[in-house]
């Protein structure tokens, strides 16, 4: 045992926490069914990571208002990395801290805006498969005419710690150009395991692959890898097919500095650099409980978030209970009733154009029967939705 050992870790928690270290050796398969103590249970439902897509809404839009194709794809590689630190640290900024998610039920939505100099952007997350599990999102500025929508599953596995293959992809887009991104989404694993103090490195690489002919290549490492650094990086960026005809390089950190520099090597001339940690978030806005439907994650999980806010454990898992007595009840009725759970805002497609068109240049399998299909967002489903919401106060009149 290291000196550091245990260190994060209450004298009253380290049994459980030793239990939970021996548990997870033999893990492998669905995150959901991973039991993990109670102190380090979080309240914030897995629908509620597809925000971090966003946090920086002006980033998100950049690329709209470039005119030039290699550039705007430039754009979008800088969006895409400033949004790592979002995703993958902002949980555990100052030591780890990571906790485990709350396992969404099928149709929880997450909901919400962000009001900024970038407009409206505007958030919807919603559980679409349940056995596995797997969120899709959507997030849109009409202002600028930018989409992302995306799905995610995870696998997990162990050697020596928690390993996480992410499966899904997200598809940014900018109709006035017609153009279209395919993006890959990074494995991680988990770091200070064994210190109690869990935290999220990536690795292996991801793509962001465009239709207008544009692939940006970005490679992970961490602490004693390449830079000997944590949250390192190295991405490239090419016309596609042509990976040794690097336009540019972005070296750094993805929770601190990066340089974009032309050409393929560290020397070359600076284009442009980012600041993780000055780099202001808007703060996502989401409807006051009361307001919120009832498949909205806050209020379903609100009374589970309170018994783990009070650490009383046996209130906890008495309300997780009812919410999945209630879930098993739903599907029950659905099975008599020869019906499947209507998801509010996707469709499950059985083929898609996207993919169709750019997954082979970053050799990107879908792997549906990993999260429950290929999801799309459904335009004519969310205008039901706003429809009804624009009826109802006059219904209640009546
Ligand atoms: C692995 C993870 C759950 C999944 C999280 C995902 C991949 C979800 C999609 C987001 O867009 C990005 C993202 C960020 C973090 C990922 C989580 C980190 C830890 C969590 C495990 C289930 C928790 C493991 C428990 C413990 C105690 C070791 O931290």
């Amino acid at each position: 045992m290291s000196s550091n050992e245990g260190a994060a870790i209450s004298a009253q928690n380290r049994g459980s926490w030793s239990a939970f270290l021996k548990s997870i050796a033999s893990f492998s398969g669905d995150l959901s069914s991973l039991t993990a103590p109670p102190f380090i249970l979080s309240s914030t439902s897995l629908t509620e990571f597809s925000s971090y897509w966003a946090e920086h809404p002006s980033l998100f839009v950049a690329p709209a208002k470039e005119k030039d194709p290699e550039k705007r794809a430039l754009l979008v590689l800088k969006w895409f990395l400033s949004t790592l630190k979002q995703q993958y640290a902002s949980r555990s900024e100052q030591f780890g801290n990571e906790k485990k998610p709350l396992n969404p039920f099928l149709g929880e939505l997450f909901l919400g805006k962000w009001v900024d100099s970038a407009g409206t952007t505007e958030l919807i997350s919603e559980q679409v498969s349940h056995h596995p599990p797997a969120t899709a999102y959507h997030i849109s500025n009409e202002q600028h005419g930018v989409y992302l929508e995306g799905y995610n599953a995870q696998k997990a596995s162990f050697s020596r710690t928690i390993h996480v293959k992410q499966i899904g992809h997200a598809v940014f887009r900018i109709p006035a150009y017609d153009e279209t991104y395919l993006i890959t989404l990074p494995n991680l694993h988990i770091e200070g395991l064994i210190f109690g103090s869990p935290f999220v490195e990536l690795n292996d690489k991801t793509y962001i692959t465009s239709s207008s002919g544009f692939t940006a290549k970005i490679d992970y490492s961490g602490k004693g890898w390449l830079s000997g650094k944590k949250n390192s990086f190295v991405a490239t960026m090419y016309p596609t097919g042509k990976e040794k005809d690097t336009l540019y390089t972005v070296t750094g950190q993805w929770t601190k500095t990066f340089e974009i520099r032309e050409g393929s090597s560290k020397h070359g001339a600076l284009v442009d650099q980012y600041d993780a940690e000055t780099t202001p978030t808007t703060p996502l806005i989401v409807a006051p409980i009361e307001e919120q439907d009832p498949l909205e994650s806050r209020r379903a999980w609100s009374k589970v978030a309170e018994g783990i806010a009070r650490g009383d454990m046996d209130y906890t898992s008495a309300e997780k209970t009812k919410i999945e007595v209630a879930q098993r009840e739903l599907r029950q009725q659905e099975k008599a009733e020869g019906r499947v759970w209507e998801r509010r805002y996707f469709t499950c497609v059985d083929s898609d154009p996207v993919l169709n068109q750019l997954a082979p240049a970053i050799q990107l399998n879908p792997e549906p029967d990993k999260t429950g299909g290929i999801w799309r967002f459904d335009n004519k489903k969310a205008e039901a939705v706003k429809a009804k919401k624009k009826v109802a106060p006059v219904e209640e009149l009546k």
